[in-house]
């Protein structure tokens, strides 16, 4: 039976390039210093008296991050621009004098350091009367396209999975498939981030990383587990009910299972909880615990989204500011020099139109694909003078699908002989693998196992 390989949308391709992202909790919580808010807040609560989005998106460019998404909305149903449905908004608070919209001044500001945009808009909403009756769809479809359609491009819209039940214990059925059809007709280049039928996957914990092994396809028929909130597809063997530990690595494309391309994203916030209380000062990642979470996400075929919570004032704390600055340094400190660049790359066959000479031209979208049908690929790089390596990047052309299932990455030693310094199962969009560090003057990439035809886009050496 003929196996069916999904790739990426443009959507998703891009999406998968950005890497690094932003996620910025900030609304009612903040002032009422909980993680749920219940719905019973008044407006009259925020007021967020120095509010600059400027110095958000400042900070946000000097951590590197790609696109930065708001919460627009939080569970307890107040919004953060003035909804034409809803009076529980900024329109009813003190902040601006009720004239202020948050999504216009974090969209603007964020554009002009150049960074893209995304919403995030709970269904869950325990403020709304109309929860948990039919009647609520409209109102969330309607929230919903003043977000798409108010605030120019959107490049991610982020639908939490958490359902829970109205006061008198109303379940609300969210209908799915209209409100990812909103997004797909008003905002196109956006991927969507939720409950099945998405163009994003969570990874399946809250901890910003995921496994060693990671597909960016998996079967789209939902499993739920026990306790968790709603929002997980997981196929993987590992997964399990606690949802610190539930990781869901996707699924290869297998003959006879549905499958489909949605990559994984880490969601993560640099503080103990997603809402900034100033009880968390000092508990904020340290840099090496950000580089760390870099390497286990976009190193492992993964986005990385790392929340930073705005305090009372409407600013991030200078910590935070400071920690993203400098994990961003380190990170191009890391990859500030790739000594694939100065080698020799040959591989034991080659496609005429697609040479090893691609791996290092720098372009995202060229690739090296093998001539030869089977396994294993071997591509060598050699150096004048030896290098010192820590840090072994592998790419896959993934416009064109996932296939690579085994690779081993080998030192030539000064004896001559072929020393292992990494072995692993996928690549994906990127896989990054922090080696003991070696000097060698011969590095060799073999890819032993693959579902098919296999192509690398880039090949990079670290110190
Ligand atoms: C969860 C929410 O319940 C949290 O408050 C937070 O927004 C997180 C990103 O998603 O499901």
């Amino acid at each position: 039976m003929n196996i069916h390989f999904p790739t990426p949308t443009p959507a998703q391709l891009n999406w998968q390039r950005a890497q690094t992202n932003l996620f910025v909790h900030f609304g009612m919580n903040t002032f009422t210093d909980r993680e749920w808010g219940n719905g019973s807040e008044t407006p009259a609560q925020f007021n967020p008296a120095r509010l600059d989005c400027r110095q958000w998106a400042s900070a946000a460019r000097a951590g590197g991050f790609q696109i930065a998404l708001l919460t627009a909305k939080h569970h307890d149903g107040f919004c953060l621009w003035p909804s034409r449905y809803t009076d529980h908004s900024v329109k009813s608070s003190p902040w601006r004098n009720g004239k202020g919209d948050l999504v216009r001044e974090f969209v603007d500001a964020f554009r002009a350091e150049g960074i893209k945009v995304g919403l995030y808009l709970s269904p869950w909403d325990r403020h709304e009367p109309s929860y948990g009756t039919d009647r609520y769809n409209d109102f969330y479809c309607n929230q919903l396209v003043e977000l798409l359609t108010q605030y120019g491009e959107l490049h991610e819209v982020w639908f939490d999975g958490a359902c829970g039940e109205a006061p008198d214990g109303r379940k609300q059925t969210y209908d799915w498939q209209r409100i990812f059809s909103l997004v797909k007709k008003h905002q196109p280049g956006a991927v969507t981030f939720g409950d099945g039928g998405t163009d994003v996957r969570w990874v399946g914990n809250e901890r910003g990383f995921s496994g060693e092994t990671c597909w960016a396809t998996i079967n789209p028929d939902p499993i739920r587990f026990p306790g968790d909130s709603g929002i997980c597809e997981a196929n993987d063997a590992k997964a399990s009910t606690s949802l610190e530990t539930i990781l869901n690595q996707g699924l290869p494309p297998q003959s006879g299972v549905p499958s489909v391309w949605r990559p994984a994203e880490c969601d993560v916030s640099i503080r103990p909880g997603w809402f900034h209380h100033d009880t968390e000062n000092d508990q904020v990642r340290s840099v090496e615990n950000l580089v760390e979470l870099y390497f286990q996400s976009a190193g492992r075929n993964g986005t990385l989204l790392l929340n930073i919570p705005p305090n009372r004032d409407g600013l991030f704390h200078s910590v935070d500011v400071e920690r993203v600055a400098t994990w961003r340094k380190t990170l191009d400190s890391l990859f500030s020099k790739n000594f694939a660049h100065s080698a020799t790359v040959t591989a034991n066959s080659s496609q005429p139109a697609h040479p090893a000479a691609h791996l290092i031209d720098s372009n995202p979208d060229s690739y090296w694909t093998p001539f030869n049908t089977h396994a294993p690929h071997t591509i060598e790089f050699r150096w004048k003078e030896p290098q010192s390596i820590g840090i072994v990047q592998l790419k896959e052309a993934i416009t064109f699908g996932q296939f690579i299932t085994g690779y081993q990455v080998e030192f030539e030693t000064a004896s001559g002989e072929w020393k292992t310094v990494s072995t692993g199962t996928t690549i994906g969009h990127q896989k990054l693998d922090r080696i003991a560090a070696a000097t060698t003057c011969a590095a060799r990439v073999t890819l032993t196992t693959a579902l098919s035809q296999p192509s690398l886009s880039a090949v990079g050496f670290y110190s």
